[in-house]
Formats: structure tokens, sequence, C-alpha cells
């Protein structure tokens, strides 16, 4: 494991407690619910969910919007703190107009200077599960985060269906879903060289306003934690160097009673 990569920079291991941190960017079209999954994860961290019914007239994005939320775990006698710093991106594209806040590229621009965390370890690449159209408009919103260099060797992507309330009218199906991700691998490899392999892409549908599928986002952004930051890997070289370590002090000490 290389000592001065992102993954080393961003963890810090003391005894048993692990801690990491990194970067989790929302990109996708306007009013596809980037603003309240973000809310409904960082609400996550005091025990309870946001309640979009309350809210429904949430003013549209025009602004970098950021949050935070914690999650726990344990891996073997390690206890993981999986600390992340939410970028939710407004959906508006290209530059706004003078008094009209932000839109996408001005708000990238702040990002670059604002951000504490180099690396995105996932890019949430959000549509509404009602509108296809907000799903192939994934593809611009693709072009964009390589253009912005938002995807690195250490991201994981979760495609994000929202809007799974709407039953009957979710138009946007696994296949579409299955070939979507297909085309995304294809063309970061194709166009910036970089692998994902497919346990560092996901797919997952929610409700905010029912909940459902939240459980699993917060299942998959832990993994993808996991994934990025090879932890089970990490764990077992350290215990592979604690063993040697331990040998090297019973040498020492059998070797000083001859
Ligand atoms: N029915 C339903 N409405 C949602 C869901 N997620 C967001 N909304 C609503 O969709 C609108 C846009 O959501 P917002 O989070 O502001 O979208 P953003 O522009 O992508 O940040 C708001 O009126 C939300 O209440 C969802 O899963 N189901
Ligand atoms: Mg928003």
């Amino acid at each position: 494991m290389r000592f001065d990569s992102p993954k080393n920079r961003l963890l810090i291991c003391r005894e048993t407690d692990i801690t990491c941190t990194g970067g989790v960017v929302f990109i996708g079209d306007g009013h596809t619910g980037k603003t309240h999954t973000a809310l409904n994860l960082a609400q996550y961290k005091k025990g309870h969910f946001y309640d979009t019914t309350d809210c429904t007239n949430l003013s549209k994005s025009v602004n970098l919007e950021f949050d935070y939320f914690i999650l726990y775990s344990n891996i073997e006698k390690y206890k993981v703190t999986i600390s992340s710093q939410l970028f939710i991106l407004p959906g508006q594209k290209g530059r706004s107009e003078i008094g009209e806040g932000l839109a996408f590229e001005d708000a990238v621009d702040m990002y670059r200077n604002v951000r504490s965390i180099n690396d995105v370890v996932i890019l949430i690449m959000t549509y509404n599960l009602a509108d296809v159209k907000s799903f192939q408009n994934l593809e611009y919103w693709l072009n964009r985060a390589i253009e912005h260099e938002l995807i690195s060797d250490l991201t994981s992507i979760i495609l994000l269906g929202t809007h799974l309330d709407h039953g009957l009218f979710v138009t946007t199906n696994d296949s579409m879903i299955e070939e979507g991700k297909r085309y995304l691998l294809k063309s970061i490899e194709d166009r910036i060289g970089i692998k994902i392999g497919s346990d560092r892409i996901h797919s997952v549908k929610i409700s905010n306003t029912t909940r459902e599928g939240l459980d699993n986002l917060q299942d998959t952004v832990l993994n993808s934690f996991f994934h990025s930051f090879e932890l089970i890997d990490y764990i077992n070289s350290r215990d592979q160097v604690a063993k040697i370590e331990q040998k090297i002090i019973n040498q020492e000490n059998e070797d000083s009673f001859i």
C-alpha cells in the first residue's frame, strides 16, 4: 500500500479505532431530490429522517450546499467511523445570470476553492425514477463530472433513483439502469483511463417521502467507503505487521535469555 496515497491521507488509525473521511458529491438535474436525499442522510446522524412532507417548497438550489454525516461500523476488533462531507451541486446547467445565485458551473468553481478534500469518494448521480429524461440527462452530468475531475481512482459511483413512491409512474426500468451502468463504466475507462470495478458502481432506489430505500442507500455509502479505502486489506496488512513485530519482540526476548 502506498503511504502517500489519498487513502492514507484520509484515514487515521489509532490502535483499533479507524476513522476515514471523504467527499460525497451529488450531481444531477434540478428537482431530482439531491437536497432532500442529502438532508435525509445528514439527519440520520441524529437518529431520524428529514420529513419532506413538511417542506415540499424548499427553494431551488442556487448555491453550493454542504452537510456531513457519520456512520459507524465494526470490522473484527476495529471500530470504524466514516465521516463523509456532503456537497450538493445545483442542477441548473451552465452559469447563472447576475443576481440569480449560482448555477452548476459557478458552484463547481466554488467547490474547487472550498473543498477540504480533493478526492470524491462517492459520486451520487441523481435522477427521478418517474422522469426518464432526468435519467437520460445523466450522460450530460457524467460529461461535467469528467470535465471537472470529480472521478478518480478512489471514486465509487451510486446511480440514485428518487421518487420510488411514484409507483406506476416509475418509468425508468432495471434494464435501462443496467445499460446505463455499462455505459458509465465504458465511458469513464475510454475517456480518462480509470477502470471502475463492478464493486464500485451501485444502483439504489429511494423515496424521500416514504423513506423506502434510505437504509439501503446508507449501507451502500458505507460499503463504498470500505471498498474505496480497501479497509479489509488495510486491516489484514496491519494485523500482519503487528504479528511480525510481535514475533521480533519474542525473538529478542528469547535471545536476551541466552
Ligand atoms: N414524492 C417525492 N418527492 C420528492 C422526493 N425527493 C424529493 N422530492 C420533492 O422533489 C422536489 C425537489 O427536491 P430537491 O431535493 O429540492 O431537488 P434538487 O433540486 O435535486 O435538490 C421537492 O419538492 C421535494 O419535496 C421523493 O423521493 N419522492
Ligand atoms: Mg437542491
